[in-house]
């Protein structure tokens, strides 16, 4: 029994997104998007690392040439296209109050910068939102999770383009206006940070194109900042009483020792990813990234109105995914290694998955509290989980203790930062149902609740099946977050 109450309404579900769930990526009319040409790499030949980027136009057209097969799992997703309603039952069945998922842009505009929409693609989210509301499920809504019309990037290079705001905010409004009266709860842009590590999946630029790259990465990211503020406003204006958050990949960092040159790097590192949050939530650019851009020679450039416009709509409320923390050092000799968001320092208190990640429940009470103190705005944590691999017993069965034991100690750091004063209003877990990795396009790197059959190359099934963890969130939610 836990010691702690979370608030009455809280919102208690589970996240996704449609590029790694719905499949059917050239059915009802729907047009590439960049995630569509990310290609599966085994992890024998690719280790930890995430293989999302896309560089140039030749590597581009060398994927558009691949053809299917087994070399795009986004595009085969878990066919949640076809199997929804299915799917929706048994989120009921666990009593989820709130799905995160996301609208695919190029279902609803297949280029991006067409006028008219395409009504097959809006018809499918009506059901999608009808079949949720009959069972009182709250959609949460990402307008953009990593997935920009593929002709966006091909035409304009993606976000470095400003005409791209354009078409976005037509996109946005033209779903505002199309499902108002289905769904309250908006993000603007996944992880929006993401940008500073894949400029490809992030903002849609081939950085081949590009001469200095940081330049291009910020001009493309104010960009998004003044979509994702029009969005806002548009949001608020189509729908009374919406609530429109942002979407951070938080990453808490810590000093390698009290060394008083660990602690300011990891500051530095720390401010570096609060930056886009400052932006979208205080309404505007923090002068430690403008004195940033300076030294480095980058020079962001502004419209009239584009202060103005950041300024008059932040977010309601700030939205993150946490999956570890990282660790900083101020030693020059200990250069950063590529690995996905880590500095390549291990932390030594902590353990780790099998990708590599640090597992840190403590890390999320700290963030919660770093948060609300520096926004003092709503929170809202919409992707946290293990990836872990899942067997199947011989009866049939999935027994992930594993799974239940991160998710329990999660949930315990969330109950004591609302003690401690923290506004948290939600909870969704990441791949609530097994779907297709965003960074490794494996589809064995599990999170669910659900076992989906399949493997890594597309083999299987695809039935359904709840796993352990499935019966302990189910009474997780019931209670309130008591049980646990
Ligand atoms: C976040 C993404 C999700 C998701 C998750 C887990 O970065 O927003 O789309 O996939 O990470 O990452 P992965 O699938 O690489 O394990």
């Amino acid at each position: 029994m836990a010691n702690f109450k979370f608030p009455k309404n809280f919102l208690w579900g589970g996240a996704t997104a449609a590029n790694q769930l719905e499949g059917a990526y050239n059915e009802g009319g729907k047009g590439l998007s960049i995630f569509d040409m990310v290609k599966f790499v085994p992890k024998e030949e690719r280790g930890n690392d995430p293989e999302m980027d896309v560089r140039s136009e030749k590597e581009l057209e060398e994927l558009l040439s691949l053809g299917d097969g087994e070399n795009f799992p986004k595009r085969r997703g878990i066919d949640f296209y076809h199997r929804y309603q299915e799917d929706i039952a048994l989120f009921a069945e666990m009593g989820f109050k709130v799905f995160r998922m996301s609208i695919s842009w190029p279902r609803i505009f297949p280029n991006g910068d067409e006028l008219t929409p395409n009504e097959e693609g809006l018809a499918f989210y009506d059901k999608v939102f009808d079949e949720l509301q009959k069972y009182g499920i709250e959609p949460l809504v990402t307008l953009s999770h990593y997935e920009i019309p593929l002709n966006l990037v091909q035409k304009y290079n993606g976000w470095a383009d400003r005409r791209v705001i354009e078409f976005f905010v037509h996109y946005a409004e033209t779903v505002f206006n199309r499902y108002k009266d289905k769904v309250k709860y908006w993000l603007t842009f996944n992880e929006i940070n993401i940008s500073q590590f894949s400029p490809y999946i992030g903002s849609g630029i081939l950085i081949d194109r590009v001469e200095h790259k940081e330049q291009a990465v910020y001009q493309a990211l104010h960009h998004q900042f003044v979509a994702s503020a029009r969005a806002v406003k548009a949001c608020h204006e189509i729908i009374p009483g919406s609530q429109i958050g942002c979407m951070l990949a938080r990453m808490e960092v810590y000093p390698e020792t009290c060394n008083p040159r660990d602690v300011l790097t990891a500051l530095e590192e720390d401010q570096k990813n609060l930056f886009f949050t400052d932006v979208q939530v205080r309404g505007y650019y923090p002068s430690h990234m403008l004195s940033y851009f300076e030294k480095n020679n980058i020079q962001i450039k502004m419209f009239p109105g584009d202060e103005e416009i950041l300024l008059q709509h932040p977010v309601d409320f700030l939205s993150f995914s946490y999956y570890m923390t990282m660790v900083a050092s101020g030693d020059p000799a200990k250069l950063k290694q590529k690995g996905n968001f880590s500095s390549g320092i291990l932390n030594p208190y902590l353990e780790t998955s099998d990708w590599g990640w640090q597992i840190d429940p403590t890390g999320l009470r700290i963030t919660l509290k770093k948060l609300y103190d520096r926004y003092e705005v709503p929170l809202f944590i919409v992707e946290n989980g293990l990836g872990a691999y899942d067997k199947v017993e011989e009866d049939g069965s999935i027994q992930d203790d594993y799974r239940i034991d991160y998710l329990r100690e999660h949930i315990k750091a969330m109950g004591d930062a609302i003690q401690d004063g923290v506004d948290l209003i939600g909870y969704t877990t990441w791949g609530c149902i097994d779907l297709i990795s965003a960074g490794t396009s494996e589809m064995s790197k599990r999170y669910g609740f659900i076992y989906v059959d399949q493997d890594d190359y597309g083999h299987g099934t695809l039935k359904r099946t709840p796993k352990k963890s499935f019966h302990w969130y189910k009474d997780v939610i019931a209670s309130n977050g008591v049980n646990l």
